[in-house]
This record gives structure tokens, C-alpha cells and sequence, in this order.
């Protein structure tokens, strides 16, 4: 799906601002939804949960009403209009004029809905958005609701949902260690296209020899779709650097410059599209990921990935879009010599990977798809109807983030189980794995991120393009215990070392209270959280197999409450509001001195 641009021929409507808002509860709204009865003040985008000084918005569990009235200007008569929403968490009804315009399950990814005939242009709409925020065993992000047989978590910090049993109705109880922000948290925006329009743009880039190829598809919709189309390949200064006709083909671009991951240049090039009326501007890069033996290879060269797993959370935003804080965390990726992240645990908006686009920061993008696991005693993937929404949200990721040069890797979900039940988790995650490879049309490299497990039982992490692990020795297994700590990686990494396989580590990390210190570093303190990464990435850097090391976490981030979390996850280099702590300047230090390219040979 195309982000909405407005250029000569497309106007783009932001319906950002202070809406009206009611909680409801978990009646499903009905197929008519009038005005709200009791409506109060929220900002969109953002998540509702921290707007209001009243527990019942923070665990608030079931559906919650925001409404507009959406004027259309009449000079925008004869042409089509399109209701677009970047995220509401996690489903969510659209109604306009109280009839049911569009509906969507997933809350972190786009869906848009016509509205030339519903509100025409030079009228009025009334509009009300129903946002769901319950999370079951058929959702992803998966929660527990209390419904589900459930034998004990091991995500410390998630309260167990035998507990949960004891009250008397479904709660908020996700099976995840992130706060469980709901609402409209992205734009929601009113664009146009002419009567006949670009539908969507598939590039794929190659490299031959010096030149750049770029194999393009068209696919245009509305009144006369068989109008010609036409492609220019501009350079960044706006000179013509190839062009084609036709709605598919392959275009040369003689001496190309590459899109290289920062402090290289992450060159963009635009694709200027043109089908009748319709004009349509997609940047993109030449740039080739391949897995080769034990490497990974951006643009032929193997690439050694430094940075973290991330989160999209701040204080009163929630989960909300905040293009000020991407910016910021741009720059500390920058400030700390980092040069990818993985986008834990869910697709973030799009506002993000054009800025790493643009400052060549590396993405490896994640679905949904965490919690997906419930103990020894039930298997989840016979069990938790879920298939079939993982599949959607692989299709509306792909189809959204395709074109994107920063995006190197698909993460079809984080930590599963894959050791209770490894042939069932070998059968859903490796078909799983085969279909997303069909979906991308780069066909870059597919994974899926791995929990702390017994590593032998699990038939599935070692059958992906690169193994993504988790691990958390020294913190949650042989807690405080650094030798043992290291000890216990060099046998995991033996095993890894058989395998033939590019290898990173995805999370690892110690929780550090920001103003704790000792002279002894022990748990919670600054000091320990350093040592803690200091002494394991020793142990990384004898291995040429490893590939990466991305700590948890980037920042500090907000969870439900519990005994094992402290005002939230302090597993962040830096605090929730972007202070460094120690252990982001022993990164900064030791990742300046880390090639791109090359470190493992
Ligand atoms: C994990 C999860 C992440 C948690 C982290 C932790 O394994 O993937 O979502 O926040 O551990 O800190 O416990």
C-alpha cells in the first residue's frame, strides 16, 4: 500500500488534532454507531492510555469511540477520495454517517477505505472510529485474557494468568513484556488520487558490474487503468538518470551510486511515476542482501550488525507517533556508532524507515507475531487460532515496507515456543518462513527471533536464513554470574558453530536503574549492566560466524505492572526519556572501532 504523498496531483488531508473520545467496553459496536453520548477531549495520534489522570483509560479493556467531523473542501470535486489509518490498535470499525465503512484487524499496519460517494466533496461526514484493544489467543501480539489454559509465563514481568483466573473478567493481560498502548496511534489522513491512479509500485534493485538495475511493476486502478505508464529515475539533485515506459520492465542506471548503511551514503534515487493524470514519487536505493555461508552481505560485503532491539513508547504518547523523539533516536543511533535495529515487536510506522532510508540506519522488520507460547502443558500452534492472521500481517508488512533499501531482513515473530512442542513449531514456523519468501519481491533474507531454550530440542531457529537468538545469561539465567555467564554462551556458541549459519544475537541484556552505581558491579546497576556487556561481547568476538550483536534495549520502555519491573523495563542503554546510562558510552566507544563491513571474515 502507497504511503499518501501530495504532490502536483494529490492532495493529503491530516486529520491529526484533538478528537472526541468514550471508552466503551467489549460489546462489539453494532453495525450502526451514532454520535458518542459522553464525548471528551484525546489526542490523535496517540495512545489514549496516558492522556487521562484515571486508571480506567490506562486498563481500559475492550472497545474505545473517538469521533470527527470530516468536512471535505468542494475543490476536490472529480476526484477519489481515500480515508487512510496508519495504525489503530488493534482492531478497529470505521463508521461513517453510522454505516460501517471499513473494518481491520492488526494494530500496526495501514488500511484505507474510499470515500468519494460517502462523504462527497463540498460535504460533511460524521466519523466514528471503534478501536479494540483486546488481546487473546487469536490476536497478534497474542494475549492472555484469562480464558486460556496458561501453565506460568517465562516472561518474568507478566503476571500469570492462573492469577488472573481468580478475577471476575476478562483483563489486559498481554503475553508480552510491552505496555499494551491502544488507540488511534498513528496519522489518520484524507488523500487524493485523479479518477485513474497508481495503485502500487514494486521495485527491485540489482547491481551489474557498475550500473544499477531496477526491475518495476505498476499496478494502476480506477477508470481507465490500461492508460500508459511511464517511469523517470531521477537522481537526488532532480536530474533524469533513466527512464521506461510501460507498467513493467527492468531500467539500467549507468554508474549507479549505492545505498550504503551509514557512515557510508545512503544514496536514494526516486521512481516518478506517471499513469494518465496520476503522479506518484517512491524513493528508493540500489542496494543487493544476500546470506552467503556465514555472512550477511549488504551489496556483496559482509555486514557485522550493532545496535539494539527497539520500541515504540514515550511518556504520554503511549505507542502514539512522535516524529520528534524518530528524529532523536535517528541521532542516538548516530551518537552511539549503532547501525541497524530490529523494529521488536511490531511494524513500526512508515515515518520511521523513510528516515532510515534517508540516514542509512538498517532495519530488520518484525510482525506482530510475540506471545505465541503457553507453557509445557499446551501446544500453542494446535491450539491458538492464529495462522491465518499471521499470514495477513506477513502480507500487509511486505506489501508496506517493501520498498524500503533500510529494511534487510523479514522477523516473522519473536520468541515462540520451539521447545516444548519443536515439531509443531518446526511445521507452522518453516512453511511460515517458505511463504514470506514467496511474498518479497527482493527476496531478502527471512528469520524468526529465538528465546533463552534448550537450543538441541529446537528443530526450527536453525533452518532460518540467519539464526536470531535471544539470551540472557547473567541476567535472568545465572543471574549476577558473569563467568558463568560466558561460560555458558561458549557452549551455546559450539553448537551454533556446526551449524553453518550466520549467527547473531538479537537480545541480551541487564536491567540498570539509571543513578544506581556501586564499585562492585551488581544487578540494577549501571556498573554491572556494562560489565555485563563488556565481559559477553569479549566472548562474540572470537567467533567469525557472528553476525551481530543488538542489545535489549535501546531505551527504557513501559510494561504492565510487577515485581520484576520497576516503573517499566530498565533495560535500556538509555532512559525512557534519552539519557545515556554507562553502558550507551562503553557502546558508543566500542562500536566506533567496529567496521560496517569486514569485522568477521
Ligand atoms: C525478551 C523479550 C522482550 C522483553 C525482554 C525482557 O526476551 O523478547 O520483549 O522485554 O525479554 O527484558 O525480559
Amino acid at each position: 500500500m502507497l504511503y499518501p504523498r501530495e504532490n502536483e496531483v494529490r492532495t493529503v488531508i491530516d486529520l491529526s488534532g484533538v478528537w472526541q473520545f468514550q471508552l466503551g467496553d467489549e460489546n462489539t459496536p453494532g453495525e450502526t454507531c451514532g454520535s458518542l453520548l459522553k464525548p471528551e477531549c484525546i489526542a490523535v495520534p496517540a495512545s489514549y492510555n496516558d492522556q487521562k489522570e484515571d486508571p480506567k483509560y490506562r486498563n481500559h479493556y475492550g472497545w474505545a469511540y473517538y469521533q470527527k467531523k470530516l468536512t471535505v473542501p468542494s475543490c476536490l470535486k472529480g476526484q477519489r477520495m481515500m480515508l487512510r489509518f496508519d495504525a489503530v490498535t488493534h482492531a478497529a470499525k470505521v463508521y461513517v454517517n453510522g454505516k460501517l465503512a471499513v473494518e481491520h484487524k492488526g494494530g500496526f499496519l495501514p488500511f484505507e477505505v474510499e470515500i468519494t460517494d460517502l462523504i462527497p466533496a463540498g460535504t460533511s461526514g460524521e466519523l466514528i472510529v471503534a478501536a479494540d484493544n483486546r488481546i487473546n489467543n487469536g490476536t497478534l501480539p497474542v494475549g492472555n485474557e484469562g480464558t486460556i489454559a496458561f501453565f506460568g509465563s517465562d516472561n518474568p514481568g507478566v503476571p500469570s494468568v492462573e492469577a488472573a483466573k481468580l478475577w471476575a473478567k476478562p483483563q489486559n493481560i498481554p503475553n508480552f513484556d510491552f505496555f499494551n498502548y491502544a488507540g488511534i496511534n498513528r496519522p489518520v489522513r484524507l488523500y487524493t488520487t485523479p479518477k485513474t491512479y497508481i495503485a502500487d509500485i514494486t521495485l527491485v534493485p540489482d547491481i551489474d558490474g557498475t550500473d544499477g538495475l531496477v526491475k518495476y511493476e505498476i499496478t494502476t486502478g480506477g477508470e481507465n487503468p490500461a492508460e500508459a505508464v511511464q517511469i523517470e529515475i531521477l537522481e537526488e539533485d532532480g536530474m533524469l538518470a533513466a527512464s521506461a515506459s510501460g507498467s513493467f520492465g527492468t531500467v539500467r542506471i549507468p554508474n549507479a551510486k549505492l545505498w550504503q548503511p551509514w557512515p557510508g551514503t545512503p544514496y536514494l534515487y526516486t521512481a516518478r511515476i506517471t499513469c494518465g493524470e496520476d503522479i506518484y514519487e517512491q524513493s528508493f536505493g540500489i542496494r543487493t542482501v544476500k546470506v552467503e555461508g556465514t555472512r550477511f552481505l549488504i551489496n556483496g560485503e559482509p555486514f557485522y550488525f550493532k545496535g539494539f532491539g527497539k520500541h515504540e513508547d514515550s511518556a504520554f504518547h503511549g505507542r502514539g507517533l512522535d516524529v520528534c523523539l524518530d528524529v532523536k533516536d535517528v541521532n542516538l543511533i548516530h551518537w552511539l556508532h549503532a547501525n541497524s535495529f530490529r523494529t521488536s515487536h511490531y511494524p513500526y510506522a512508515e515515518e520511521m524507515y523513510d528516515l532510515c532510508d534517508r540516514e542509512g540506519i538498517v532495519i530488520i522488520d518484525e510482525t506482530p507475531a510475540v506471545g505465541i507460547g503457553a507453557g509445557e502443558h499446551q501446544d500453542p500452534y494446535k491450539t491458538f487460532p492464529i495462522r491465518e492472521h499471521h499470514e495477513q500481517v506477513l502480507r500487509e508488512m511486505i506489501d508496506r515496507d517493501k520498498n524500503h533499501p533500510c529494511v534487510v531482513m523479514w522477523s516473522m515473530g519473536n520468541e515462540p515456543d520451539t521447545e516444548h512442542f519443536p515439531e509443531s513449531a518446526y511445521d507452522y514456523w518453516h512453511s511460515l518462513y517458505e511463504y514470506t519468501h514467496t511474498l518479497d519481491p527482493q527476496d531478502r533474507p527471512v528469520t524468526f527471533v529465538c528465546c533463552q531454550n534448550n537450543y538441541e530440542r529446537d528443530l526450527v531457529t536453525r533452518t532460518m536464513d540467519v539464526v536470531c537468538i535471544n539470551r540472557y545469561y547473567g541476567w535472568y539465567n545465572l543471574s549476577g554470574n558473569l563467568d558463568a555467564a560466558c561460560y555458558a554462551w561458549n557452549q551455546e556458541l559450539d553448537f551454533w558453530e556446526k551449524q553453518d549459519k550466520p549467527v547473531m544475537v538479537t537480545e541480551y541484556g541487564a536491567d540498570a536503574i539509571a543513578g544506581i552505581h556501586g564499585t562492585v558491579p551488581e544487578m540494577f546497576s549501571e556498573e554491572y549492566q556494562m560489565e555485563f556487556y563488556r565481559r559477553q561481547n569479549a566472548e562474540f568476538d572470537k567467533r567469525s560466524f557472528f553476525t551481530g550483536e543488538q542489545v535489549w534495549g535501546f531505551a527504557d520502555f513501559g510494561t504492565v505492572q510487577g515485581c520484576m519491573r520497576a516503573d517499566g523495563n530498565k533495560k535500556g542503554l538509555l532512559t525512557r526519556d534519552r539519557r545515556p546510562k554507562l553502558a550507551a558510552h562503553y557502546f558508543r566507544n566500542r562500536w566506533e572501532n567496529i567496521p560496517n563491513f569486514g569485522y568477521k571474515k
